[in-house]
C-alpha cells in the first residue's frame, strides 16, 4: 500500500502542528506506521491522500452514524449555511434539537448546547458542584471524559493509549478533588462515598465505558451508584457523549433503566459538525445563568449548521428498526472477530452493543481499566497494522471502540471479517 504522501503530510504537518495532529491518537503512537491523511468519505468509506480506500470504523470516533457526507445531513447543513453560518444569537433550530433530545431522554427536561463533549462535562462538573456546594467527585479509572483538568485522572482514550497517569498543568489541588475507583466495583465506590461522602458533588461515569475498548457495565452496578448518590445527596452524571443515541435511541440510560441528574452528550448529537449537550431536571439546569448563577457560555454553541446536522441525524435515527439493525451488524463483526480469533489460536475478547463493538486481545473477562491494559498491545497492533494495509480503517488504540454506521452493510461486514482471517494469524505470530 503506498503512503508517501500521508508521510510527507505528516511530516510537514510536525513543522506547524504539535506532533503532526490536532488530537493524540491520531498520531498512530502506539500501532507506529503512518497516519493516513483523509481526503474525502462517502458511506462507510473514506479515502487517503495516496487514494488508497478504507472502510472506515472510525467514523470521526462516533458522530457519523449515518455515514459519511450522507445526502440528507448535506442537504440540511448546505440549507442552514445559505442562510448563514453563525450568529451568536437564539435560533429554533436549536430549539429543534433541544426539544428532540428532552422528547428521547425522560431524565432531560433541559438542555443546553455547547460545542465539544469536554464542556459539556466540564460544565456538568461545575453546575454540580454549585447545586451542592461540595468540590469532590467521583469518576472511574478508564473512563474518559474530555480533557478538563480534573477529569484527566486515570483517564482512557488517548491519556491510556499514552500510558500516562495524568497531565503536567493540571494543578495538584484540582486532581486532588478527583476520588477515582474501579470501573465495575461497587464495593470500591462505596468506600469512597464512607470516606468522602458528605464531600462528594457527584459521580460522573461512562455507563456503557467506550474509552479503554468496550466495556459494558455488571448488572447492578449503576443501579449501585443511583443509590449511593441518593444516599448521600451527590448527583449522577451519565457521560453519553459516546453511547448517546448509538447503544440505543434512548442512550445507556433508557437500555440499562437508571436515569442520571445529568447527562452529557455530544458526537451523535451534532451529526458530525461540533455540537455537545448537557442536561438534566429543570431544577438544577435552571441554575445556569442567565436564570441561575453558574456561568456558562460559547460563541459556537447552538451553532446552526450544528443544529442542522444534528436534528436530521436525529430524525433519520428515530426511523423503525435503526438500532435493530445496528445492534446485528455490530454483534456480526464481534462474533465474526472472535471466530477468525479463534481459528488463529488467538484468545480475543469481543463486545458490542447497538453501533458499537469491542474487543481485547486477552481471554477475558474485561471488568475494568486494570483488565483492559492486560490485553498483549503487540497482537493489537500487528492486528491493526494488517487490517489497515487490507483496507480496513480501526482505530488506531486497543483503548477505543469501533463505530459503526447505518452506511454499513452486508458487503463490508463480510469484507471486514475476510480481512480479519488473515489479520488474525499476523496478530497471532506477534510477540
Ligand atoms: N479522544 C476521542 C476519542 N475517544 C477523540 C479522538 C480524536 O478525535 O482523535
Amino acid at each position: 500500500m503506498k503512503t508517501e504522501k500521508s508521510r510527507r503530510l505528516f511530516e510537514r504537518a510536525r513543522r506547524s502542528i504539535p506532533g503532526g495532529v490536532n488530537s493524540p491518537v491520531r498520531a498512530f503512537g502506539s500501532v507506529g506506521g503512518v497516519p493516513r491523511f483523509l481526503e474525502r468519505g462517502a458511506g462507510c468509506r473514506v479515502w487517503d491522500a495516496d487514494g488508497n480506500e478504507y472502510i472506515d470504523y472510525v467514523g470521526s470516533w462516533g458522530p457519523l452514524i449515518l455515514g459519511h457526507a450522507d445526502a440528507g445531513v448535506l442537504q440540511a447543513v448546505g440549507d442552514a449555511m445559505a442562510r448563514g453560518t453563525s450568529f451568536g444569537a437564539p435560533t429554533e433550530l436549536e430549539i429543534r434539537l433541544a426539544e428532540a433530545i428532552c422528547a428521547t431522554l425522560p431524565a432531560v427536561e433541559r438542555v443546553r448546547m455547547v460545542s465539544t463533549g469536554t464542556e459539556a462535562t466540564m460544565s456538568a462538573l461545575r453546575l454540580a458542584r454549585a447545586a451542592t456546594g461540595r468540590s469532590r467527585i467521583l469518576k472511574f479509572e478508564g473512563c474518559y471524559h474530555g480533557h478538563a483538568d480534573g477529569l484527566l485522572v486515570g483517564a482512557g482514550s488517548g491519556v491510556a493509549t499514552l500510558g500516562i497517569p495524568g497531565s503536567p498543568g493540571v494543578p495538584a489541588g484540582f486532581a486532588e478533588l478527583t476520588i477515582q475507583t474501579p470501573y465495575n466495583d461497587l464495593a470500591a465506590a462505596s468506600q469512597a462515598f464512607e470516606r468522602w461522602g458528605a464531600e462528594i458533588a457527584c459521580v460522573i461515569v461512562e455507563p456503557l465505558a467506550g474509552n479503554m475498548g468496550l466495556v459494558f457495565p455488571e448488572p447492578g452496578f449503576l443501579e449501585g451508584l443511583r443509590e449511593l448518590c441518593d444516599g448521600a445527596g451527590a448527583l449522577l452524571i451519565f457521560d453519553e457523549v459516546i453511547s448517546g443515541f448509538r447503544v440505543a435511541w434512548n442512550g445507556a440510560q433508557g437500555r440499562y433503566g437508571i436515569a442520571p441528574d445529568l447527562t452529557c452528550l455530544g458526537k451523535v448529537v451534532g451529526g458530525g459538525l461540533p455540537a455537545a449537550a448537557y442536561g438534566g431536571r429543570a431544577r438544577l439546569m435552571d441554575q445556569l445563568a442567565p436564570d441561575g448563577p453558574v456561568y456558562q457560555a460559547g460563541t459556537l454553541s447552538g451553532n446552526p449548521l450544528a443544529m442542522a446536522a444534528g436534528l436530521e441525524t436525529l430524525h433519520r435515527l428515530a426511523e423503525p428498526g435503526t438500532y435493530e439493525r445496528l445492534d446485528a451488524m455490530s454483534r456480526r463483526l464481534a462474533e465474526g472477530l472472535g471466530r477468525a480469533a479463534a481459528d488463529a489460536g488467538v484468545e480475543l475478547t469481543t463486545a458490542s452493543a447497538g453501533g458499537l463493538f469491542g474487543f481485547f486481545f486477552h481471554p477475558g473477562p474485561v471488568r475494568n481499566f486494570e483488565d483492559a491494559k492486560k490485553a498483549l498491545a503487540t497482537r493489537f497492533r500487528a492486528f491493526f497494522t494488517s487490517m489497515l494495509e487490507r483496507g480496513i480503517y480501526l482505530a488506531p488504540s486497543p483503548f477505543e471502540s469501533g463505530f459503526v454506521s447505518l452506511a454499513h452493510g452486508e458487503r463490508e461486514i463480510e469484507a471486514t471479517l475476510e480481512a480479519a482471517r488473515y489479520a488474525m494469524r499476523d496478530a497471532a505470530t506477534a510477540n
